[in-house]
C-alpha cells in the first residue's frame, strides 16, 4: 500500500461507498469479559486482518504480590472478524503498575507492534512489544503474495482471466477484485493501477 494514500477522516463529504457505515456485527474484541475494560486500540493490515488492544482488568491469583490488576491484552482477527486465538494475549508483564494507553502498529510480515505507558518502579516509562500476526486474509490484488500490489500482478490476473496463467494461481480472494463472482480482464485493471495511488477500492469476497 503506497504511503502517499490519504482517506478523508469524515465520510460526511466523501463519495467513497466504502465508507458508509454497514449492518454487519459488532466484533466482540475481547476474549475475557470478567472485567471493566478501556481504551481500545486498533491496528488494520492491508488485507483487513486487525489486531486490537485494550487494557482489561482481572484480579490476580496471587493478591499478596505486587501484581497489577490491570494488563495490556491484545486479540487478533481475519478480515472476516474471526479471532485468530480463543483467548486475549497478555502483552505486558506483570511488572508493569497501571498500564495505559495502548496503541497498535501493523506492518508487512505479520508484524505487529502494541506500545503503552507503565509506572515502572513508580516511574512511568514507555513499553512496547513486537508480535506476529500469521494466517488471515490474502491481500486482494497480491497474485505473487509479496505483500505488494504491482503491474506483475495485474499481469497474472490479466493471464487468468483469459486462461493462460498457471493453474490455481488466481483464487477469487486475491483476483476478483470486483467481487462479481469471475475472474475477468476488469478485475486486472484496479491492480494496475492501485500502485500508481488511485483511490480504487478493490473489494475481493471473503
Ligand atoms: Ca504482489
Ligand atoms: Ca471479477
Amino acid at each position: 500500500m503506497p504511503s502517499s494514500r490519504w482517506w478523508p477522516l469524515s465520510a460526511a463529504g466523501s463519495t467513497d461507498p466504502s465508507l458508509r457505515a454497514t449492518s454487519g456485527p459488532i466484533t466482540p474484541a475481547n476474549g475475557f469479559t470478567g472485567g471493566n475494560e478501556h481504551s481500545t486500540a486498533i491496528g488494520v493490515a492491508p488485507s483487513g486482518d486487525f489486531v486490537v488492544a485494550r487494557i482489561g482488568y482481572s484480579a490476580p491469583a496471587d493478591t499478596s504480590a505486587s501484581v497489577s490488576s490491570f494488563k495490556v491484552e491484545a486479540r487478533s482477527f481475519d478480515c472476516r472478524g474471526v479471532p485468530f486465538d480463543a483467548g486475549d494475549v497478555v502483552v505486558n508483564t506483570p511488572q508493569d503498575e497501571s498500564p495505559s494507553s495502548p496503541k497498535v502498529a501493523v506492518g508487512r510480515g505479520g508484524n505487529v507492534l502494541v506500545a503503552w505507558t507503565a509506572r515502572v518502579a513508580g516511574i512511568s516509562r514507555g513499553r512496547a512489544r513486537h508480535l506476529r500476526l500469521t494466517g488471515g486474509c490474502p491481500l486482494c490484488g497480491d497474485v505473487s503474495g509479496d505483500e505488494g500490489v504491482t503491474a506483475s500482478d495485474a499481469l497474472a490476473v490479466l493471464r487468468s482471466a483469459v486462461g493462460s496463467g498457471p493453474p490455481g494461481a488466481c483464487t477469487p480472494a486475491v483476483c476478483d477484485t470486483n467481487d462479481d463472482g469471475a475472474i475477468s480482464a476488469t478485475d486486472a485493471l484496479p491492480v494496475l493501477r492501485w500502485p500508481a495511488g488511485h483511490a480504487i477500492a478493490m473489494r475481493c469476497p471473503r
